[in-house]
Parts: C-alpha cells; sequence; structure tokens
C-alpha cells in the first residue's frame, strides 16, 4: 500500500481512500503547497504576508496551517475530469471529485514534485505538480495515455478551484492572447492607507495552458450545475460556456478533445498561481512556458542544496530512507521559509536557525544575528523576530511569554559546533532600537543576566502568560506564577553558556553562570520534585501543578526532560523520572507531552486545558516534546531507551500503525494524537502539519545522540550511542566540507568506545586537522554491550 522506491527518491501509496489525509509539501521562499492524494490542495503565497491565490468557497483562516487539515468536496484542490465520448463514463484525477475507484492508483511524495497516477477504464491520467526555485507558481505537466487496445475519443477537462476571492470584488475570463484563465478580485480592506499596500497585491489568480482549450469556464456554479462536483452538468454538455463570471465563486476549467490510438498519449502543460497583472503572466509563460523540464531540474537542485550532513546505512531501512531523504527537507523547509510567516516566533526562529546550522551554516548565522539584532537593551528577547521593515508581531506575538532568551545558547552552542565559527561571537551588533552596539558575547550575557534575574523570591522564573508551551496562559498572568520547565531550562541555558564560555577562555564569565546555574537547580530540587518526577509549576495562587495529587495533567513530560537536561536530576531521580515517564506517558506512537489530558477547564492554568484532549499541548504525542526527552536520553546515556522513543516518531513498517497515523514517512507532524489511555480510538493520528521546532532536534538528536558524530572547535568528535540491537552502522557525515566515512561495528572484547583512522587509534576519539574537500574513512569498535 505505501512504500518507498527503492532508490528512496519518493514514496507511493497505491489507493485513494485507506489513507484518505496522506499528502506531500512542496515549497519554495515564495510559497508552499500541501497536496493529498486524493487531489485536495492547501497553497499558500508571501506578498509579503502570507496569501492565498485558490481559495474555498467559505472564508478560511490565513494566519498558520491548522493541524488534522479537514477537507471537503468543495475543498480547494487540483483535479481532472476525463469523460469517455463513447460511452459517456465519467472519471476524475488524482480521485476527487467523482471519487471512481480507479483500476490502478499511485500517489508519489517526490522531494521536488508531487506524482498522482490514476488509471481507469484502459485509460492512465499522469499529474505531475513542481515548483520553480523563486516564484508562487504550480507547474503542472498532464499526461492522458491509451492503455487499452482500442481507438479512444475522450474529453479532458482540468479542474482548477480558485473559489471566493474577494467580498469586495471578483470576476473570471478567458484570455486568447495569453491563453489563460484569469480571475481577478480586490483584496478587501477599510481603511484609507491601507490601499497604498494593497494595490500593489497579486490579486489575480491565472491558469495557464500550453495548448489552446477548445472551451473554459469560470463560474462554479455554472459549471457544477445541479449535477455537482462528482458529475459537473457542464461536462454533460457537448461544451463548456466560454462565458466570464462577474461577482460569483470562480473556478478554472479547461475542455479539450484527445482522440488517442492504443498507447498513445497526450502531454499537456499548466501554470497556475498569483499575478498582480497580465504582464507578469506573460513574464512568466515566457520565463517557464516551453521550460518545463529545466525548471524541474533546477527546482530539484535547490532542493538539493538542503542535503545536509548525514547519510546512513543502519539495520533499520525505514529509518535509513527517512534520514537519507526526508529529514533534511524538513529541517531545510523551516529554515528556507521561516514557516511562511513575517514575525516567526522568537523561540522558533532561533531553533530552526540551529536546524539550519547543518543545512545552509550562512543563512543560520544570519539569523542568529537578525534575532540578536531585536534584542532589548535590558537582555530581554521579544516574544517574534520581524523579517522586514513594516512587519509588525502578531496573534501569538502580542501574548508575553518569558522564554526566548533560553534559546540563545541552547541553540547558538550547535551553530558553534557545527562550523566552529566562533568569530561569531565577536560580532558588534546594535539592540532593538539601533543605537549603542555591543559584542555577541555582551548580548547573550545580558539575556542570561535577564533570566537569572527574572524569578521570583522563591527562585523560580516568573511565567507570564506562557513558556515555551504558549497556551499555558493563566499560571502566571496576576505576576507571581512561575514556570519550573523555564527554571531548569534557564539553567540548562547557562551551562551552555558555560561550555561556550570555557571554549574560548571566557573562563571567569563561566564560573559565574555556573554559579547561577547551580542556584536554579538548588531551588528546583527543593521546590518541584514530588517524589517521582517533578512539577511543571507553580500557579500565581501558589498551586503546584503537575504533580501526583493533580488528576489531570499529572505529569509533564517537559519538566522530566529538562531537569535531566540542566543537571538537577541525579541518578537516582532520573530512574524514577524514566519509569513515571514509561508507565503514564509512553504510549505506542511516542511520548505524550502530559497526561492523564485535560478534559476540564482549569483557570489556574488556561487554554491549554481548554483544548481537546489528546490535541496539541493538551496531551497529544506533541514531537518537539518527545524531541526534547530524547536529547536529554543520549545526554545520560540511556540510548535505548532514547532510540525506542526516536524510532516512534516515525510509522513503523506495520500497516496497522500506518494506517492509525494516515501518513507517509516524509515529514514527521507536530503531533500523534494522545491521550492514549483516556481515548484509545484517537490515538496516534497525525496532524499532518509539518511546521514544527521537533525537526531541528530531532535532527540534532542523530549527530549528538545516536551516532555522536558532532563538531567541536578542534575537529568532529566521535562518540555513537547505537541502540544494542544493532551491530552494525556506516554513516557519511559531511563535516565543514569534508566527507567523512564512519564505519561503526560491535566487536567482542571491545571494553569501551575505540576509533581508528588510518589504522591508529585515535586520541580522544577526535578527528582533527579536517580540511574541506577531503574524504576520511574512520572506523570505530563499540562493545557488544551498551553501558546503558
Ligand atoms: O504553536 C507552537 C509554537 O509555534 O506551540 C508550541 C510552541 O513552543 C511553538 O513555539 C508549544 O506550545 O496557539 C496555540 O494554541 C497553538 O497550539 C500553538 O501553540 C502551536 C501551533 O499548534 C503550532 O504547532
Amino acid at each position: 500500500m505505501i512504500h518507498p522506491s527503492d532508490d528512496g527518491s519518493y514514496y507511493e501509496l497505491t489507493d485513494p481512500v485507506s489513507m484518505p489525509k496522506c499528502s506531500g509539501f512542496l515549497w519554495n521562499e515564495a510559497m508552499v503547497i500541501q497536496a493529498n492524494c486524493r487531489g485536495y490542495a492547501v497553497a499558500n503565497f508571501m506578498q509579503p504576508e502570507p496569501a492565498k491565490y485558490s481559495y474555498a468557497p467559505t472564508v478560511e483562516a490565513k494566519i498558520f496551517v491548522l493541524p488534522e487539515h479537514s477537507y471537503y468536496l468543495h475543498h480547494p484542490g487540483r483535479f481532472v475530469y476525463v469523460k469517455d465520448e463513447d460511452d459517456g463514463v465519467l472519471f476524475s484525477a488524482p480521485y476527487e471529485p467523482v471519487r471512481r475507484k480507479p483500476e490502478r492508483f499511485s500517489f508519489q511524495v517526490w522531494k521536488h514534485k508531487l506524482v498522482w497516477i490514476t488509471e481507469y477504464n484502459g485509460i492512465e491520467l499522469v499529474m505531475t505538480l513542481g515548483l520553480s526555485r523563486h516564484d508562487p507558481l504550480e507547474l503542472w505537466h498532464i499526461k492522458i495515455k491509451n492503455l487499452s487496445n482500442r481507438k479512444r475519443n475522450v474529453s479532458v477537462y482540468p479542474y482548477f478551484t480558485v473559489g471566493f476571492m474577494s467580498w469586495m470584488n471578483q470576476s473570471g475570463d478567458f484570455n486568447k492572447k495569453l491563453n489563460s484563465i484569469i480571475c481577478s478580485s480586490v483584496t478587501p480592506y477599510q481603511k484609507a492607507e491601507e490601499y497604498e499596500k494593497i494595490k500593489h497585491f497579486k490579486d489575480k489568480t491565472f491558469l495557464w495552458a500550453d495548448i489552446p482549450p477548445l472551451a473554459w469556464e469560470t463560474s462554479l456554479e455554472r459549471f457544477e450545475g445541479d449535477g455537482g462536483l462528482s458529475s459537473p452538468s457542464a461536462i454533460m454538455q457537448n461544451s463548456l460556456s466560454c462565458e466570464d463570471c462577474q461577482y460569483e465563486k470562480l473556478a478554472a476549467v479547461m475542455q479539450y478533445h484527445v482522440e488517442l490510438e492504443s498507447k498513445e498519449e497526450q502531454i499537456f502543460h499548466f501554470m497556475f498561481g498569483p499575478v498582480k497583472d497580465n504582464e507578469e503572466i506573460m513574464l512568466l509563460s515566457n520565463r517557464y512556458g516551453q521550460n518545463f523540464k529545466a525548471v524541474e531540474e533546477d527546482y530539484l537542485s535547490y532542493i538539493q542544496e538542503g542535503n545536509g550532513v548525514l547519510q546512513i546505512s543502519t539495520p533499520d531501512k525505514g529509518l535509513d530512507n527517512f534520514v537519507n531523504n526526508w529529514l533534511a527537507r524538513q529541517v531545510y523547509y523551516h529554515g528556507a521559509t521561516n514557516r511562511m510567516c513575517t514575525d516567526p516566533q522568537t523561540r522558533n526562529y532561533l531553533q530552526d536557525a540551529m536546524g539550519m546550522s547543518y543545512i545552509k551554516p550562512k543563512i543560520a548565522r544570519n539569523m542568529f544575528l537578525t534575532a540578536l539584532c531585536q534584542q532589548n537593551d535590558t537582555g530581554q528577547m521579544p516574544d517574534g523576530i520581524l523579517l522586514y521593515a513594516e512587519a509588525e508581531l502578531k496573534y501569538i506575538n502580542q501574548v508575553p511569554h518569558s522564554d526566548h532568551c533560553v534559546w540563545l545558547p541552547v541553540c547558538l552552542i550547535s551553530y558553534l559546533d557545527e562550523t566552529g565559527d566562533f568569530d561569531l561571537l565577536e560580532e558588534q551588533i546594535p539592540f532593538a532600537g539601533g543605537g549603542q552596539e555591543a559584542s555577541v558575547w555582551q548580548h547573550i550575557d545580558l539575556a542570561m543576566d535577564w533570566l537569572f534575574k527574572d524569578r521570583d523570591e522563591r527562585g523560580l522564573n516568573y511565567i507570564r502568560q506562557g513558556d515555551w508551551c504558549d497556551p499555558m496562559n493563566m499560571v502566571g498572568y496576576k505576576g507571581k506564577g512561575v514556570s519550573g520547565w523555564l527554571t531548569m531550562a534557564s539553567s540548562y541555558a547557562m551551562h551552555c553558556w558555560v561550555n561556550i564560555c570555557n571554549e574560548r577562555g571566557r573562563h571567569n564569565a563561566a564560573v559565574i553562570y555556573k554559579e547561577k546555574a547551580d542556584e536554579l537547580n538548588a531551588a528546583i530540587n527543593r521546590l518541584l520534585w514530588d517524589g517521582n518526577w517533578y512539577a511543571r509549576g507553580i500557579t500565581d495562587n501558589g498551586t503546584l501543578f503537575g504533580v501526583s495529587e493533580d488528576q489531570e495533567g499529572r505529569i509533564y513530560l517537559n519538566a522530566q526532560s529538562w531537569a535531566i537536561l540542566c543537571g538537577a536530576a541525579d541518578d537516582h531521580k532520573l530512574e524514577k523520572i524514566i519509569k513515571s515517564v514509561e508507565e503514564q506517558l509512553e504510549s505506542p506512537y511516542g511520548v505524550e507531552m502530559l497526561a492523564p489530558a485535560y478534559t476540564a477547564m482549569r483557570d489556574d492554568i488556561g487554554r491549554l486545558t481548554q483544548k481537546h484532549p489528546g490535541i496539541t499541548e493538551n496531551g497529544s504525542v506533541y514531537n518537539h516534546a518527545t524531541a526534547f526527552y530524547i536529547f536529554a536520553l543520549y545526554a545520560v546515556g540511556k540510548n535505548d531507551d532514547a532510540f525506542r522513543v526516536l524510532r516512534k516518531m516515525l510509522p513503523s513498517e506495520n500497516k496497522e500503525d500506518i494506517i492509525r497515523r494516515g501518513q507517509m514517512p516524509v515529514y514527521i507532524p507536530n503531533y500523534y494524537r494522545g491521550a492514549y489511555r483516556q481515548f484509545k480510538k484517537t490515538a496516534g493520528r497525525s496532524s499532518h502539519l509539518f511546521n514544527t521546532g521537533t525537526i531541528s532536534w530531532y535532527y540534532r538528536c542523530l549527530i549528538d545522540g545516536l551516532f555522536g558524530l558532532c563538531g567541536t572547535k578542534a575537529g568532529l568528535s566521535i562518540h555513537p550511542c547505537l541502540p544494542l540491537h544493532w551491530d552494525r552502522a556506516c554513516v557519511i557525515r559531511y563535516f565543514r566540507g569534508a566527507e567523512i566515512n564512519i564505519d561503526i561495528q560491535r566487536e567482542d572484547g571491545v571494553k569501551e568506545i575505540v576509533v581508528f583512522f588510518e589504522g591508529k587509534r585515535l586520541e580522544g576519539a577526535l578527528l582533527t586537522g579536517i580540511l574541506p574537500g577531503k574524504k576520511y574513512n574512520v572506523s570505530v569498535k563499540l562493545p557488544v554491550n551498551n553501558p546503558s
């Protein structure tokens, strides 16, 4: 049913029914499109704020891609109807809206294109969607082939949804000279000053074809008639209307008549997307109209620029396929698009920069500097990072969260490990509002000092209206509530800063921040240990929460992971934590972020508790939090536990598990439904939302944890932490321009990890003097049993 292609270049689904939401996504810096196996599509483009060009016949949320996106018959999509003019039989590709069960079906998610193959009644229709490197534009290659042994006489109707563009002004018509259906609108506005902005908007959606259609239709109502989308009345006529459409729901439909001898095929090319005016359509058709193949290769090379630094061969072929083909791609998407928003949340922006350190370090460097230039001279970081001059902080970035400073050293250390670019710390940069400059060293010192100061009389960090957990908005909104997690994260951030300071000889600073971290850990152990796990925090009215006496939200994963990372949890507490997490939070689909999920409002915790039990932060397997736990387990050498949880973040080979999750392992979603012990029926379902901070941490868990191939100033430290059941693993590690082949094997009699280079044992398991362009072969011997 689903399987990767032998060479890993694509993943294929061969039936449109069992996993209806199964989808793939393509992007460039101007647009993102997620399309599912049945032909439905969700697409946004930037101008510079997120905008649409194919709308639902209803008003939609444009602010962020919703988890568990729901589709419906009239949902935006890209479809091709095929009518056999001899027997009148109608089917549509890829599957919607006619939903005839195809004789053969294939939905293939490639790294640079999406392909749907639908075969019905001896006719094969192949739809291929690609993008360009820069423009918000869909490039469609559509092939119809006669597989039968007789001549076929068919009509072909590409139907691209346009929908309800604007309540102010919307219309559609066909432009013969441009061979395009052009739907025009005006983005609604009220304030006069807004006109200056919207007059530059791409308020037209066009469908260009390389072959002039016989007829066309722009009105959705006229197209459907009473037949509805599964049997549109317009298709039952000999010809589409070729009439314009004036302030009605829009559609872009073309009609072709094709006569195919046996085994003969016909190819069509279409471009679909937003433009400001007709000149732009001419420009795009000149730029791309005749070079679809070249554009596909150029876009493939754009995607391949994000291949990352790891190629693996392990006993786990499913993991190999994901890591070698899809992981770096999802990290690259985050760093290249900033999740399609112009004011990314500061913590998201810094964690995406962390991931980009492995993909395009130069972009990561700029992201860190861009964020630091918006730091207040008090040391506090803003809730969001503005990516262009007129950008504004919106929605969640207008709600004060206390954790943003944490992510500076926690994410920067990955960039420094990967690049060795410690000069970044000497950069002199301004604070928000410009004026006096300071070095990055001083900027981050100030951020650590701000975190240390922002505590109550008990020594715990204030939470205001949220920390990493966005919807935890009522724990501290009265100004007293504190976050146990944030106190742990502040301590861990200071530990990371201590390491960076020591690496560069700032030993005095290192001593200061070590003492501060120790003071935080003392407060954590004095106030938050509940006997078997750590509490999540203390509310405005002094109530400990995330503790054994709580009926709901009894244990929070983040408070455990970061207590391990900041060193507050000693070995005794560590065993209790791991046992508690396994017993109360672990499910077949991963580790949930809290349990039991809240089923009623707690107005001393907030919006989190009102979320549906088992989704997003309210007790789902929120993969971002799970990735923190995996990272913590590797940090304390719990390799087998870490690997078990890491592996659950991807569907296993087991069919029931794949169907339950409902997605291909071509990206990691932000969550899988949780509340496994409360609502087993829905547990495991994927959110299908590929925007997630998880992916940068998953990458780091593989590099710093599982394969232990982490950069240092001097070179590459080699300390694999393979799961016990792996006897061997081979890794190609691309590092600072060099290619390092590492062959890791378990061997009898080996007591500790031994690393050999050119036959000689490597002191300290550190490969130094690495030169760009060079190849290195390293072999590693591991004991047959893990120390864990
Ligand atoms: O957004 C994410 C944020 O982008 O939620 C994470 C947070 O750390 C990320 O920075 C955990 O709270 O507002 C909401 O209720 C949403 O649930 C957001 O919190 C959430 C979106 O679901 C995207 O995942």
